[in-house]
């Protein structure tokens, strides 16, 4: 926000690692190195046709999905987007749930009928994640209005990118949410691109964090991607929310993408943006420096524990039957 011409800061203070403890580094660096060899082995398969829908992968962007959901509690929710694999799995989703969905198999978390935009998991209150940008921030909001109402201090985080930012009904979110004072984590994904239009070219300033200031709304922005400076920031707001002291609150974490918009490949070629951006964010990779945090037969450990899972996860996903074609009609709405 603008005061006496000054413009205020809207920086984390970095935690110190020492404050956390060796559960605490075990369970982050488990969660991020989760993420991310489930979506290298999506890469892995996609391209045997055995992954029945598109994906979009966050390679390179778990540390958010990762740092705000180890701050919520097993009974607050979240929303996600159709790049929404790291928002499911960091909320504790089920992965198997996950790659039978993206096999399109019965067993999938929606039955074989979402594929990967579309995953859900209402066991871990992983509200659901949509193909259609921004859809899934009301949606969110409205949980927020029922937690609110039912009073147990349950907040909801919703994530978004920063393409969703430009559509009509996040200011609405934005000002709802303000006006009710609603237990909401607004998290923007800021990855600097809608597909391939970079931010130069669709907003007038890059100024996120004032305009959403003007709804009355605390914002806080993470430029490095830092996973642990996004926990302790998310831990700060949803206890301010949990006491009644807040009313919700944004954050901006600036990450980088490093695969393609859609599709397990990259896409440096076609000249939208060089691959001196996917340098610079990939020495900053955070699921090497949580992994570091470690020390290496815990490390180690870890490693070889999400091998089997992501493993069995995969063949649970190709041993399992697709939906019966009777099954085509069912569990689908109009409206
Ligand atoms: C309502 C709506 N408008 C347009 C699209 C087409 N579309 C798909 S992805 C995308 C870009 C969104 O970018 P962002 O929200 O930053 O998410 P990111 O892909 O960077 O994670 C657009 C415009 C859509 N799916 N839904």
């Amino acid at each position: 926000m603008v005061a006496g011409g000054r413009r205020r800061g809207y920086g984390v203070a970095k935690p110190n690692l020492s404050d956390l403890s060796k559960a605490d580094l075990t369970r982050i660096y488990r969660s991020l190195r989760l993420i991310r060899r489930a979506e290298e082995e999506v890469a892995r398969i996609y391209p045997t046709d055995k992954i029945k829908s598109p994906v979009h992968l966050s390679i390179g962007q778990e540390s958010v999905a990762v740092g705000v959901c180890d701050a919520l509690r097993a009974d607050d929710a979240v929303s996600g987007t159709y790049r929404g694999h790291a928002t499911y799995l960091a909320k504790g989703g089920n992965l198997k749930g996950m790659f039978a969905e993206l096999y399109g198999k019965a067993t999938g978390c929606a039955r074989g009928k979402g594929g990967s935009m579309h995953l859900v998991d209402m066991a871990a209150n992983v509200l659901g994640t949509s193909a259609v940008v921004g859809t899934t921030v009301p949606i969110a909001m409205g949980y927020a209005l029922a937690y609110k109402r039912r009073g147990k201090g349950q907040v909801v985080a919703a994530f978004f990118g920063d393409g969703a930012t430009e559509e009509g009904v996040f200011y609405e979110s934005l000002n709802f949410a303000s006006l009710h004072r609603l237990p909401m984590l607004f998290v923007c994904e800021n990855n600097f691109y809608a597909i391939h239009t970079p931010q130069s070219k669709r907003w007038a300033t890059d100024r996120l964090c004032e305009r959403v200031e003007t709804f009355g709304i605390p914002a806080h922005k993470i430029a490095d991607g830092d996973v642990f400076a996004i926990r302790s920031a998310t831990a700060e707001a949803v206890a301010a929310m949990r006491s009644g002291a807040s009313g919700p609150v944004f954050i901006e974490a600036h990450v980088y993408r490093w695969k393609e918009h859609v599709g397990p490949g990259e896409d440096y070629h076609i000249g939208y943006r060089g691959k001196d951006e996917l340098e610079r964010w990939r020495s900053t990779d955070q699921v090497e420096s949580a992994g570091r945090a470690l020390d290496a037969t815990a490390r180690a450990a870890v490693d070889r524990e999400v091998e089997t899972l992501v493993a069995e996860a995969i063949r649970f996903a190709e041993e399992s039957p697709f939906p019966e074609p009777r099954e085509l009609m069912e569990q689908v709405y109009a409206s």
